[in-house]
């Protein structure tokens, strides 16, 4: 069944001054929509055609004859996942059960945001920043082009597009600045926290 673009959660000027409505228009109405249109194009007439996205991803990775179909459909998923991780007026630092769990497995906070910081800028071209649970515990990580952690069985909380389309128009070369500007004024740790419980809620339940 074919996919559609996922409205937006938010207005495109609604990140502003963080994330221009310029680059909203750019990455949501034009790559966004490339990568919708490419898995349907794909995936028609395939098996992988009633699968969930999640799946194919999993099929597809480290398959070379796959990897048009891999690319496409991994980024459609990061992308709707990525407009989820970010809400006007976000940032600063986590509440909740997310926040305790921080605590636990980085020490604190700030030592979250130094290794995801590190994450993001070192990654070396295009790729993508992560906040995943790995088994039961948090870690931070970074992939390259568009691949996702769900290939390595890890579950993501949290992502941050490093793509230059994501940021170039609004800070050219300055990678590391709209880093911060996700993690202080961005981030939308409510639906993260929510990804948390859910996980939680599905590891208490297979173990019965
Ligand atoms: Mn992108």
């Amino acid at each position: 069944m074919p996919i559609n673009l996922p409205e937006l959660p938010y207005a495109k000027n609604a990140l502003e001054p963080y994330i221009s409505a310029k680059t909203m228009e750019f990455h949501h109405d034009k790559h966004h929509k490339t990568y919708i249109d490419n898995t349907n194009k794909f995936l028609a007439g395939t098996p992988f055609e009633k699968e969930t996205l999640e799946s194919v991803i999993k099929k597809t990775a480290n398959d070379p004859k796959q990897t048009a179909i891999f690319n496409n459909v991994a980024q459609a998923w990061n992308h709707t996942f990525f407009w989820s991780c970010m809400k006007p007026g976000g940032g600063k630092s986590p509440t909740g059960p997310i926040a305790e769990q921080i605590k636990t497995d980085f020490g604190s906070y700030e030592k979250f945001v130094e290794e995801f910081k590190n994450a993001a800028t070192t990654q070396f071209g295009s790729g993508w920043a992560w906040l995943v649970l790995d088994g039961s515990k948090l870690r931070v990580m970074k992939t390259p082009n568009g691949e996702n952690p769900i290939i390595h069985n890890m579950i993501p909380l949290l992502g941050l597009d490093i793509w230059e389309h994501a940021y170039y128009l609004d800070y050219q070369n300055r990678r590391p600045d709209y880093v911060t500007a996700f993690i202080d004024n961005l981030i939308n740790w409510d639906f993260v926290n929510m990804r948390f419980k859910e996980r939680k809620l599905e590891m208490q339940t297979t173990r019965l």
